[in-house]
């Protein structure tokens, strides 16, 4: 049983579980979330005048604390408890306290019947279960190493491969002669036949380079190098060569899991990337703030040039140039016909600054042109994705003239288009989330039949669970995507086991212990976001036109509000007007603190100004509601709203001038997965408060470099912030140092490189593993495809069908 459940029994709380049951059972409420809990549980406390002592310290404290959900069943309660990260335990108790364990299944079937979704006469439902794909695989056993699985892979399966030093030998052998590149044989060529002969010429080549200069170009003994055996790829100049055959004899000689990943780090396998994002407007200007259209966009377009950068210094320093091998970077997204002034209706269009990055549209077809010459939403593209798949695949082989070498999905919908390519073209997949929406709206499984029609989760659901059982590997931006924090469960982990009432029931949706799941923070674009006091690469023209937009600018097709002291500091946020990004949030919380009020203005760059100009629901929802507040409350005279779309420079150069102005920047979501603007506002030196939901938790150390908020308690979010600027006016050094802070943290720990880096290194190893451990995946990839087959597919067409007659 539960330790947590086996202390209180134990103790002399007993009578206290039995009292607060009673409660529970009082309470209309049939299924209790841990916020629920908490509440009831210090309601209880203060009804029954118990000491702090006991509130806090108590047995019964730790269990209410760590118990996720109650569900009520008749008289008795159903009690999930994660006492450890990703772990789980589900027991009833009845009201005479015996206690039973539950197994998923039947937690499953309680919550079914919670929603009248139950029926065991009409027989069982499909269980959904890729726990025995798992099976042979290695799994992690330590919760903190979670998300670090290449450095376990690494380690593992070294141990594994040089137990057996023929086979091991055999297999480097085998892969080191797989690389091509354009049909160019790349690193050793036929005069290497055997393990042996891959020994001995190592060590004849590292004699001979030996006697030349470390700075001899590679050109210039590249023949001698060929008639050993050798190709290009081993480096740049006879220094770097050195060291690459070395690391090579090092790792024959004496393997250790080290020298392996130093090694394989050096191969030169990536030049053709495909980054799949297919939603939203995808695009370098004029899209961002539009719906569905934020961080994504960002994050991939960044990627995109940063992944080009690093893969040709790669290149360079492999001594690959000789050979004109060229990186290639393709962003796969669709064709809107009806851009809406945007460039979404270009097939092709190059990304700034590089040299060979593209934004490929593929359109979807045209099944319906009401719909598919137009934006579709997010929650709406289910129908159109397999046949995008097929297209793109043609589109993309003629792009590259030949396959890939690694494809990234973005995002629910991107990630299921991954898994068909790479599928199809048989080529590394690795899935990015972003975010995933099943944590984000409550009970969003439970009562996904009542959502179906506006969400289609049914579909967007299944899709993750197959994406993310398919992918090779899993770049995720924060631990806590994956699994979650002591006290809140993780994105990845809210698939682990899952009701979708007459669908199907998941009993193990993914394994959170695997080695596929990597975290790997995103960057932030250094030349356009970088700190207010680097006055000598601001434009001074950008700054005065920017200044008087976000303080004094009298326009009303694009701002909402007038200042009457222009000269407060501001609170700054900008977002799209989400309902989950809490703009409304942070202007109520302004609204009902007159203390805020007398210190700083409000501003805002969020969304559009006009009900009738926006098509998307939410964002209507939350510009009537913030009309509302500013009339309510009468901020009029405080509060500035920009419904302005901004290029990156002006972006940039906004958040300077707010910092210019010793304001701060607040991030009011309800839930950020990551949050990009957090960076942004942090390297232009601005002191930011962002949300304790999600991964700002991770980016922020609270009160060292920036201040964590709970943006559902106003009261206490207002306190913070006058709290802080209370201490700026104290120590007029104070709003410089948490600034100062802010920038370094950005600095030392979310660059692009450090994420280029890491990803390549990524695709690398885990190229290798999948090539020597011949690891067979074709049971996982069937099942995965009769799931897409059975359940998605008929879907995803009755959908189309519907969609069809709009
Ligand atoms: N952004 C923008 N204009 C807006 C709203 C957002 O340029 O009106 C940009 C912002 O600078 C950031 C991105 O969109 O780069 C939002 O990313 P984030 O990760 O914060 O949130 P998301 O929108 O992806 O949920
Ligand atoms: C989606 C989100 O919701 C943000 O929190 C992230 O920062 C963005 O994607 C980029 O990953």
């Amino acid at each position: 049983m539960s330790e947590l459940l086996q202390a209180v029994l134990d103790s002399g709380e007993k009578n206290d579980l039995r009292s607060l049951m009673s409660e529970i059972r009082a309470d209309e409420k049939q299924y209790l979330l841990r916020n629920d809990i908490i509440n009831l549980y210090n309601d209880f406390c203060n009804k029954c005048q118990k000491e702090s002592g006991f509130k806090q310290n108590s047995h019964l404290s730790k269990l209410i604390y760590y118990t996720q959900e109650i569900i009520q069943e008749d008289s008795n309660l159903c009690f999930i408890i994660r006492s450890k990260i990703a772990a789980q335990e589900v027991y009833r108790l009845t009201p005479d306290l015996s206690i039973e364990t539950m197994s998923v299944q039947e937690l499953l079937d309680t919550r079914d019947r919670l929603v009248n979704r139950y029926n065991p006469n009409d027989g069982d439902l499909l269980e959904i279960d890729f726990a025995p794909f798992y099976d042979y695989s290695p799994i992690i056993r330590d919760p903190k190493n979670i998300g670090k699985g290449v450095q376990f892979l690494n380690r593992y399966l070294s141990s594994k491969l040089f137990a057996d030093p023929k086979q091991w030998l055999e297999s480097l052998l085998n892969f080191l002669r797989l690389h091509q590149y354009n049909g160019i044989q790349l690193l050793i060529n036929d005069r290497i036949q055997t393990q042996q002969q891959l020994s001995e010429q190592v060590k004849n080549a590292i004699a001979f380079i030996g006697t030349l200069a470390e700075t001899e170009p590679y050109e210039q003994f590249r023949f001698q190098l060929q008639m050993m055996g050798f190709e290009p790829g081993w480096g740049n100049t006879a220094a770097r060569v050195l060291e690459t055959l070395s690391i090579l004899d090092e790792l024959i000689d004496s393997p250790a899991p080290q020298t392996l990943e130093e090694f394989i780090s050096r191969i030169p396998m990536i030049f053709k990337i495909v980054l799949v994002s297919p939603h939203g407007w995808f695009g370098q200007e004029g899209v961002l703030g539009r719906p569905d259209t934020g961080g994504q966009v960002v994050y991939v377009l960044d990627q995109a040039k940063n992944l080009e950068t690093q893969i040709a210094a790669d290149i360079e320093l492999a001594g690959l140039s000789l050979l004109n091998v060229q990186p290639k970077v393709i962003i796969l997204s669709r064709l809107i016909p009806n851009s809406d002034g945007t460039l979404c209706n270009q097939r092709l269009e190059k990304v700034y600054g590089t040299e060979n990055v593209w934004i490929l549209r593929v359109p979807f077809r045209e099944f319906n042109p009401n719909m598919t010459q137009n934006w579709i939403s997010r929650f709406e593209i289910w129908s159109y994705l397999e046949t995008y798949a097929i297209d793109a695949e043609r589109e993309l082989l003629a792009e590259f003239q030949g396959r890939p070498d690694l494809i990234i999905g973005n995002y629910s919908d991107g990630n299921l288009v991954a898994f068909l390519l790479s599928r199809r073209m048989k080529v590394t997949q690795c899935n990015i989330a972003h975010a995933l929406e099943k944590s984000k709206y409550l009970f969003s499984n439970l009562y996904w039949q009542d959502l179906e029609s506006k969400y289609h989760f049914s579909m967007q659901f299944t899709a993750d669970l197959l994406a993310m059982n398919a992918a090779h590997f899993i770049v995720s931006s924060t631990y806590q995507e994956i699994v979650g924090t002591p006290d809140s469960i993780g994105q990845y982990e809210s698939y682990k086991c899952f009701t979708m009432p007459d669908l199907y029931h998941v009993v193990n949706g993914i394994e959170l212990f695997s080695p596929k799941f990597n975290v790997v923070p995103p960057g932030v674009s250094e030349s356009y976001y970088f700190p207010y006091s680097q006055y000598q690469e601001r434009v001074e023209s950008d700054r005065k036109r920017l200044e008087e937009m976000l303080f004094t600018l009298e326009d009303s097709e694009h701002i909402y509000g007038k200042l009457d002291d222009p000269n407060k500091p501001p609170i700054f946020s900008m977002a799209r007007l989400d309902k989950i990004k809490n703009i409304t949030g942070l202007a109520e919380c302004f609204a009902q603190s007159k203390e805020l009020q007398a210190s700083c203005n409000l501003i805002l760059v969020a969304g559009k100004l006009r009900v009738e100009e926006s098509g998307d629901n939410e964002e209507r929802d939350e510009i009537s509601k913030l009309y509302h507040i500013i009339d309510e409350y009468n901020l009029h005279g405080k509060i500035r709203w920009l419904g302005v779309r901004l290029s990156k420079t002006d972006s940039g150069e906004i958040y300077r001038v707010i910092a210019d102005h010793q304001g701060i920047f607040v991030q009011p979501a309800l839930f950020e997965a990551f949050g990009l603007t957090i960076l942004e506002a942090m390297i232009s030196g601005i002191p930011t408060f962002a949300t304790q939901f999600g991964g700002p938790l991770e980016i922020i150390q609270d009160k060292v470099n920036g201040f964590l908020i709970n943006p559902t308690n106003l009261e206490e979010t207002a306190n913070k912030i006058l709290e802080f600027l209370s201490k700026c006016q104290q120590n007029p050094h104070y709003w410089q140092q948490i600034s100062q802070q802010g920038v370094e943290r950005v600095y030392s720990s979310y660059t692009w490189k450090i994420h280029t880096t890491k990803l390549l290194s990524l695709a690398r190893i885990y190229g290798f593993w999948n090539f020597t451990s011949q690891e067979n995946r074709e049971d996982l990839l069937r099942y995965i495809e009769a799931l897409f087959y059975l359940i998605y597919k008929p879907r995803a067409l009755q959908l189309l069908a519907e969609q069809s007659s709009r």
